[in-house]
């Protein structure tokens, strides 16, 4: 493989991504991003210009699409709309770009029969209770809960039609919640990093028992390079880490981290049909791609995800007011 298309690859997961392709391989990577409020596109600037090229453009835009697809080897596709809690507000660019831009992606491999990997997210599978240990498989059924979830559900089966229906080389994947370096302070646990940073209380929604199982994105990363290189076509591949932790065992931690142990919690209003618990087996990568985790101590990977935003402030100040206002608005 020589010319690889990313779409997304200017978000949290995306410049990882990116970043490990040029590390591991000789490929050229060009980034296919809309540049929305999401993007990081400072974060690739480091890469050499002859390994990685910015295109911005829309994956719904079918004209640029099937241009771009007909000039690479394969195509990893994560270009989304993916925080839950914009979807509950308006879910009218989840459609547009997690379903429309999909269609429209797979069209463009279809007619130029190029490889791609499509990235998905354990949400499909809706979510466990708080006191069994069952984990979601590749065979769980799909169950999706949010405007966000829905449409990734449906993106899903829109790649395993166009798979079994038009025969296209595709691969997908279905991670657990990702953290680390880049992700943008909507989300959970950058927000509480960045809140305690301020000397802002820690923002729980309801009772902070919820669980997530947590996956540093680089080993996310390497999960795709992974299943892009040796997955079997057709196939679907979970990525989890067995990190699984409450939303108030993640907050304790970032406080001991920031020696913050006496700063209460603030409880905040629940997010609508708030998923209680994901839990992701990923024996199918392990055992047939042999693919591992680097980060097993889910502590020390926040304790470094913690550093880096307290050391890459001028990157998520401009973002932290608004976000946090619009929070406000609702309540959390
Ligand atoms: P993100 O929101 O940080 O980044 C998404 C990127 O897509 C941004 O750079 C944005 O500009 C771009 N984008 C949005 N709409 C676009 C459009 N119409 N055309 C082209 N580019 C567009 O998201 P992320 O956390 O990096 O997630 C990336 C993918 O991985 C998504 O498909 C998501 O569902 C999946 N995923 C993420 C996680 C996680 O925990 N972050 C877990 C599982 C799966
Ligand atoms: O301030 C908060 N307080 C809080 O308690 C926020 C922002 C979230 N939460 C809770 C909600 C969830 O239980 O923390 C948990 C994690 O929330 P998010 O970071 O919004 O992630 P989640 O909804 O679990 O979805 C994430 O993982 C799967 C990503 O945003 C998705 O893109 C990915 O598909």
């Amino acid at each position: 493989m020589r010319r690889l298309l990313v779409t997304g690859g200017a978000g949290f997961v995306g410049v990882h991504l990116v970043q490990h392709a040029v590390e591991h391989s000789d490929c050229q990577v060009t980034v296919l991003d809309k540049l929305t409020y999401a993007a990081s596109p400072e974060a690739l600037t480091a890469l050499p210009p002859d390994r990685m090229r910015l295109v911005v453009g829309d994956v719904a835009d079918a004209m640029m699409v099937d241009g771009l697809v007909a000039s690479h080897d394969a195509v990893v596709h994560l270009a989304a709309e993916s925080h839950n809690d914009n979807s509950l507000q308006d879910p009218s660019a989840f459609v547009e770009t997690n379903l429309v831009g999909t269609f429209t992606l797979l069209e463009a491999v279809r007619r130029h029969g190029v490889r791609l990997h499509h990235v998905s997210t354990d949400e499909v599978y809706g979510d466990l209770p708080l006191d069994s240990p069952d984990r979601f498989t590749e065979s769980s059924p799909y169950r999706p809960s949010s405007p966000y979830s829905a449409t990734k559900a449906g993106a899903d089966h829109l790649v395993r039609a166009w798979i079994r229906s038009y025969g296209i080389p595709a691969t997908i994947s279905n991670s657990s919640n990702n953290y680390g370096p880049w992700q943008h302070i909507e989300k959970f646990i950058p927000r509480q990093i960045t809140n305690l940073l301020d000397g802002r209380q820690p923002k729980l929604y309801g009772n902070g028992q919820q669980i997530r199982d947590w996956l540093h994105v680089s080993d996310h990363a390497s999960a795709i390079w992974a299943i892009l290189g040796q997955g079997r076509l057709g196939e679907t591949y979970l990525v989890g880490a067995d990190g699984e932790q409450t939303n108030l065992e993640v907050v304790r931690t970032i406080l001991a981290h920031l020696v913050r142990e006496d700063l209460d919690v603030d409880l905040v209003a629940d997010r609508v049909g708030h998923d209680q618990r994901y839990a992701i087996d990923s024996a199918k990568l392990r055992v047939e791609l042999g693919w591992r985790p680097l980060f097993n101590d889910f502590e020390a990977g926040l304790a470094d995800t913690i550093d880096w935003y307290a050391a890459n402030e001028s990157w998520w100040r401009p973002a932290k007011e608004r976000a946090e206002a619009e929070y406000a608005a609702r309540g959390q």
